[in-house]
Parts: C-alpha cells; sequence; structure tokens
C-alpha cells in the first residue's frame, strides 16, 4: 500500500488521479532548513517511511516569485501561515515583473535498493558536525547498498514537476493554498476543476512521471 505522506487534504484529492488506492499519511515530518525542495522532500521521505514501515510519497511544494528572487520557494508553508496569501498578492502587485512558478518534489521511499535519484547536498548551511560527512551529488546517488541503508541513507527517488504562470488578484474558490492569485493561461488554478489543473500544474507533471516509473516498480 503507498502512503501519500501530507498534511494537505488538496494534495491528495490531486494525487488520487493518478494513484489508484493511495492512502493519505497525516504526518507532519520534520521539514529540514534547505534551499532546495528535493533535500527537504528526500529526508521527509527517508522519516516518514522510518515511521510507517510502508511505500510513502512525500510532496514538497512551493511558489517561486521571480522579482522576489524565488521567495517564498521552500518557505512556502510559512509564508501563507504567517503573510497569508492575500498579502503575498499586495506585495507582489507593486512590482512590474509579476511572474511566479509553482513547483513540486515528489520524493518516493520504500526501504529497498534501486536507482536512487541523485539528491543535492546544501553545503552552505550544513552544521560545522555536519559538513564533513556531507557526500557529493553521486555518492548519493549511488547509496543504495545494504550497508548504506543499515547506516541510515535510504535510497529514494526523485520526481519534479513545474508551472509558470502569474500572480493576480485572487479569484476562484476551487483548490488550495495560493492558488486564488495564480494564474496560467487566462486563469486561476482556483478556477480549474481538479482534473483542468492537474492537466497543467507542477503536482500534475510530477505526479505522471512517477505513476509511470511505480507500475513499471
Ligand atoms: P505537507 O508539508 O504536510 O505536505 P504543506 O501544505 O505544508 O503540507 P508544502 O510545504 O509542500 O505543503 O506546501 C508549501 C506551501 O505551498 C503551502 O502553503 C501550500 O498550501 C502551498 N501549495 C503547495 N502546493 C500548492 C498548489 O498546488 N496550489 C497552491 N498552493 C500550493
Amino acid at each position: 500500500m503507498l502512503r501519500f505522506v501530507t498534511t494537505n487534504e488538496g494534495k491528495v484529492r490531486e494525487a488520487r488521479e493518478y494513484l489508484d488506492g493511495v492512502e493519505q499519511l497525516d504526518f507532519d515530518y520534520t521539514e529540514v532548513q534547505a534551499e532546495d525542495l528535493r533535500t527537504v522532500a528526500a529526508h521527509g521521505a527517508r522519516e516518514a517511511y522510518r515511521y510507517a514501515g510502508e511505500p510513502v510519497l512525500v510532496d514538497d511544494a512551493g511558489l517561486f516569485v521571480d522579482a522576489f528572487d524565488g521567495f517564498p520557494g521552500p518557505y512556502s508553508s510559512y509564508v501563507e501561515d504567517t503573510v497569508g496569501v492575500e498579502r503575498v498578492w499586495r506585495l507582489v502587485a507593486d512590482e512590474d515583473d509579476r511572474s511566479a512558478a509553482f513547483k513540486t518534489v515528489l520524493a518516493y521511499c520504500d526501504g529497498a535498493e534501486f536507482d536512487a535519484s541523485p539528491e543535492p547536498v546544501d553545503r552552505d548551511d550544513a552544521t560545522p558536525e555536519r559538513r564533513g560527512q556531507d557526500r557529493t551529488v553521486d555518492e548519493r546517488a549511488a547509496a543504495t547498498t545494504d550497508d548504506q541503508v543499515a547506516e541510515g541513507d535510504l535510497p529514494v527517488k526523485i520526481f519534479e514537476g513545474y508551472v509558470p504562470g502569474e500572480l493576480v488578484a485572487p479569484r476562484g474558490d476551487g483548490g488550495f493554498g495560493y492558488d486564488p492569485i495564480f494564474e496560467h493561461d487566462g486563469r486561476t488554478f482556483a478556477e480549474m476543476t481538479p482534473a483542468e489543473k492537474n492537466a497543467v500544474s507542477h503536482r500534475g507533471r510530477a505526479l505522471a512521471k512517477f505513476g509511470e516509473w511505480f507500475q513499471e516498480r
């Protein structure tokens, strides 16, 4: 049984369209501080697998605003809770460039060996204790032997999705999170049905890639 690890029901609704019989695991994994969503998702997948003991899929997403050099990016959840979607729009409204993108990283872990994805190492924000242990991307990609699994570096497979758009004043009642202020091809994601959003969205693209790989597996 595949567990979709999230506290966000909106994500699960979208995932169901791609994954038959997927169940939500409402587990709040530790979001490590990192610039790269892949690092956050991979850590989360390992932690969730250790917790659940079953195959898990973690989804870490973010809104990247061009005028703010990608902010809020990996901090999108915190910014939604503290600043709020409406005020994010008001900040961006003052900018000439209102372009933005959503990104999703799906990270899969089932405790077994497979050809794991390369995973970036955030060297800059590593603590001095951790720095010495950091391995290169290639070493991490090859971290699939039983020894390494026993040491705790479980293999993780990563799938990414991206969608460009523009931030606009809030419109629509559907979706969740930043959907009302994210416009793609003339409509906000909150003005689309879940199927319409999935057909073009960051999550839909990542889920389609994952679904194909998972079926083979
Ligand atoms: P989990 O970490 O438990 O999965 P979360 O909602 O905190 O739930 P993320 O950290 O991945 O998930 O999400 C970052 C933020 O981006 C959060 O505020 C979401 O509401 C928002 N978000 C993610 N995907 C979105 C989407 O497809 N449409 C609109 N907002 C989205």
